[in-house]
């Protein structure tokens, strides 16, 4: 893919219908399973892959999911890296974020100043984006030390991603937390739609294609869903339901589904 052109072509989608994108741990499953997780979410209409963890994540790892993501699928994958050790060449695009409500530099530029000068020798595309953890924020809201935007304070999150959007990120994302019990509630998410000019990504807790829809609905531009890749026994209708109701497209392709691997490891 390239240079520049994993954004480009997800702002192309988006101006016909709001996107779905599936994000993969590499530390949840061996890299041939990620390679079979990521052949059924393709077939189920996901528009790209994002490859990242808050722990655990070996480069090595890191390296042979991307490779075996890459031998099989011909979707974007972008990194949604814990630090400036989860970069790799193997990626087409890496999220250039900042944790926007960390309360420590290491997440707000320090990480990114030590993997600045990688991405640019390796060549992947940046793709700045600001990042805002909402209640509960699970894992990644302790890892990164975030001083959680509660579910009922709207002007906290629109003051953040409106500071995102002036620091010149090209997305915003509101983050509940990889497993979280809720989702970001719609009504935050139309809240922060409505002061924002770019694009808004959803995740965190989003299991059902009424979530989605409902997020759809308030205003997300991009859903993200991880957990259910893990957990669902037939990855490709379970991911299948959710494009659905995050773009409003049927699939006129019913590809046969590739079931969920048996034997993967326990969360
Ligand atoms: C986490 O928003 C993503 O960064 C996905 O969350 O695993 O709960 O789907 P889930």
């Amino acid at each position: 893919m390239a240079r520049g052109s994993v954004l480009r072509r997800l702002l192309r989608q988006r101006r016909s219908h709001p996107l779905h994108m599936t994000l993969l741990d590499p530390d949840k499953q061996r890299p041939e399973v990620a390679g079979r997780i990521a052949t059924a979410v393709e077939a189920a209409g996901t528009s790209a892959l994002m490859v990242g963890g808050s722990t655990g994540v070996s480069r090595h790892g890191l390296d042979d999911t991307l490779l075996a993501i890459k031998s099989v699928s011909t979707l974007p994958v972008i990194l949604f890296p814990g630090g400036a050790a989860m970069l790799s060449p193997y990626a087409d695009a890496v999220y250039f974020m900042s944790m926007l409500n960390s309360t420590i530099p290491r997440f707000l530029v320090d990480e990114q100043a030590r993997g600045a000068p990688f991405i640019a020798k390796l060549g992947i595309e940046p793709i700045p984006m600001g990042y805002i953890i909402v209640a509960p924020g699970m894992r990644v809201g302790e890892v990164g030390r975030a001083k959680v935007v509660e579910r009922t304070d709207h002007r906290r999150a629109i003051g953040l991603a409106l500071t995102g959007q002036y620091f010149g990120m090209a997305l915003i994302y509101l983050e509940a937390g990889s497993g979280a019990d809720k989702p970001v509630p719609p009504a935050m998410i139309s809240a922060v739609k409505a002061a924002l000019d770019i694009p808004l990504i959803v995740g965190g807790g989003i299991r059902t294609p009424a979530q989605a829809a409902a997020a759809v609905a308030a205003g997300a531009d991009i859903i993200v869903t991880g957990t259910i890749v893990e957990q669902a026994d037939d990855v490709h209708r379970r991911v299948a339901a959710l494009v659905e109701a995050t773009t409003g497209r049927h699939r006129s392709r019913t590809q046969a589904a590739p079931r969920h691997p048996r034997g993967r490891r326990a969360r």
